[in-house]
């Protein structure tokens, strides 16, 4: 993995690293950490996009009515994740919060198995994800899985306060949690795009920072593989 990215280098390209873990787990953080203690970019999730694509707020109504709203608020998250993954670089080491592929393994996975996605929906945004995922180059370097417990993340949830996140119960950040394990930890549902290296992420802000300290070569590096 090192070779693979002395080799990238030399030639000017450059894969990226993804942070992924529930909501709420510390994505943000672990990010903001990176950009102040290092010279890399730093690209955070298009979440103000998604809360106001010409002046309305879809994150809210799918949380208000996903029957109605999910595929509408899945295409966009999409199109936007789609966007970063292919924008131009501007460093030698690029960190993404989350990628397409947790916002369909995940999210649009956990709409349909939960019945609040219509099949036909699920079955449009599967051939577009499979047609971007064919036809367009995302390669993935690492997936830096933050590993928390649902209960924990409900409780950073309560404490943030975001406005349209309100609604959401214990079991939904449980059906995400097990659909992450599935996929990162046991790769039993869909395919890998990337070695995971997890860290715990249940402990406190300076024990975290401590954490990232820690794993940082492996992180910037992958030279643990
Ligand atoms: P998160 O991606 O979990 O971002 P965050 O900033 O809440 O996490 P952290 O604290 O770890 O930085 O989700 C943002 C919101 O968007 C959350 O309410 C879940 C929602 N969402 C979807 O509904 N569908 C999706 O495909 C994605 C990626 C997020
Ligand atoms: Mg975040």
């Amino acid at each position: 993995m090192l070779a693979k990215r002395l080799l990238c280098r030399t030639h000017a390209v450059i894969i990226p690293i993804c942070i992924e873990g529930n909501i709420a787990c510390g994505k943000t953080t672990c990010l903001k950490y990176f950009k102040e203690t290092s010279n890399i970019e730093v690209l955070t999730e298009p979440i103000s996009k998604w809360r106001n694509v010409r002046g309305h707020n879809l994150l809210a109504l799918m949380y208000q009515d996903p029957e109605r709203w999910g595929l509408t608020l899945q295409t966009y998250v999409q199109l936007t994740m789609l966007d970063l993954h292919t924008s131009a670089m501007t460093a030698p080491v690029r960190m993404i919060e989350r990628s397409i592929f947790s916002a369909k393994y995940i999210f649009v996975e956990n709409l349909f198995r939960s019945g609040k996605m219509p099949e036909v929906d699920f079955a449009v945004l599967s051939e577009w994800f499979d047609w971007i995922t064919t036809n367009v180059s995302i390669p993935v370097d690492l997936i830096v899985y933050l590993q928390t417990s649902p209960h924990t993340c409900h409780e950073r949830l309560k404490q943030r306060g975001r406005e349209e996140e309100k609604v959401i119960p214990l079991e939904y950040l449980e059906s995400i949690h097990q659909l992450y394990e599935d996929w990162l930890i046991k790769s039993i549902s869909v395919p890998l795009p990337a070695p995971v290296l997890v860290i715990p992420a249940d402990h406190d802000l300076q024990k975290m920072l401590h954490q990232f300290e820690e794993n940082r070569d492996k992180i910037l590096a992958g030279s643990y593989l």
